[in-house]
């Protein structure tokens, strides 16, 4: 498996008071597409990591720590432009987020990063692609890389999965052309009934197969902590999520996907699927990281994807 997308590295306070009130930030490593990526690796799926980084000493520590946790790095270094920051002040009910990545190296990224040795052999060979609605965000409106990404696809057959995520301040003053043309060419449409009303004016999935055509399969979760999944030929399962004691939200999108992509590629069913996606989930949010730092094992996980609907 392959995720592109730009990683970034988080900063949050260590005292009481916020980020106004502390004398002490935490560093970590967020950026949606090295999220799930890390997250893959995690419940055992080998998985590259595509980007550009800054020649900086951040995009040394993003790149040391995706390695250690098992991503292989596939980023290219830029002289000029930086690694993207960003600062999270947060509790349960929601984080703010201060974003430093405009001008980034990630933002610079083009469809000369999918001609690399390395990358080409990767999506010769990979099963699945995912990168999502930041990635469209974040590149000049003339990067040809989401084109070519899906060219790749037309040649090599991987799923192309797309996630969302959508972010308002990468919006703001642009058409969402590139986006929806994104949506429309993917195979794996993940996306929250919320965002979706607000990046598409659409948050049924009816409404929203209207945007996103007829080729994708839908994982449309909702406000009610349900998700379900529509294919193309209008099969609708639905799983609801596990409750959890939500220490920190943000990220638990990310761990859904790469839960949801495991049981995609592990040919579980739609219910086993989204019960990974929820499981995987719900481990983010027993945590103040964009990530999990530890997941159930695999015989813990087997046995509750495949429990009965009482005992799930
Ligand atoms: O989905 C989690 C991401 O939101 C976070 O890690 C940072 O990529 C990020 C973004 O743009 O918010």
């Amino acid at each position: 498996m392959l995720c592109l997308g730009e990683a970034m590295v988080v900063l949050r306070p260590e005292q009481p008071g916020g980020l106004a009130g502390s004398d002490l930030l935490r560093r970590s490593v967020g950026g949606a597409e090295a999220n799930v990526a890390g997250a893959l690796v995690a419940l055992g799926i080998s998985t590259c990591w595509l980007s550009r980084l800054g020649s900086d000493p951040f995009g040394d520590y993003v790149a040391r720590d995706l390695q250690e946790r098992g991503v292989n790095v596939l980023a290219e270094h830029d002289e000029v432009h930086p690694t993207g920051v960003y600062l999270k002040d947060s509790g349960p009910a929601g984080s703010r987020m201060f974003y430093y990545r405009s001008g980034s190296a990630a933002a610079a990224m083009t469809g000369a990063l999918l001609d690399d040795a390395a990358v080409v052999d990767a999506l010769e060979h990979c099963d699945a692609v995912h990168t999502s609605g930041i990635t469209a965000g974040i590149l000049a409106s003339d990067s040809d890389l989401l084109r070519r990404l899906v060219d790749a696809r037309d040649r090599h057959g991987f799923v192309l999965s797309v996630d969302l995520n959508w972010r308002p301040a990468l919006w703001r003053g642009r058409d969402t052309s590139t986006l929806c043309d994104l949506l429309r060419a993917a195979d794996v449409v993940l996306l929250g009934e919320d965002e979706a009303g607000v990046a598409l004016g659409a948050s049924t999935p009816e409404q929203v197969r209207e945007i996103v055509g007829d080729r994708p399969r839908i994982v449309l979760k909702s406000d009610a902590h349900v998700a379900r999944e529509i294919t193309p030929e209008g099969v609708t399962t639905a799983v609801r999520a596990l409750q959890v004691e939500v220490v920190e939200p943000v990220g638990a999108g990310d761990g859904f996907a790469a839960g949801y992509l495991t049981g995609m590629l592990c040919g579980y069913d739609a219910k086993e699927r989204l019960r990974l996606g929820h499981l995987s989930a719900a481990s983010v949010l027993a945590e103040p990281g964009d990530h999990a730092s530890r997941l159930p094992d695999a015989t813990v996980r087997r046995a509750l994807v495949t429990a009965t609907d009482e005992d799930w």
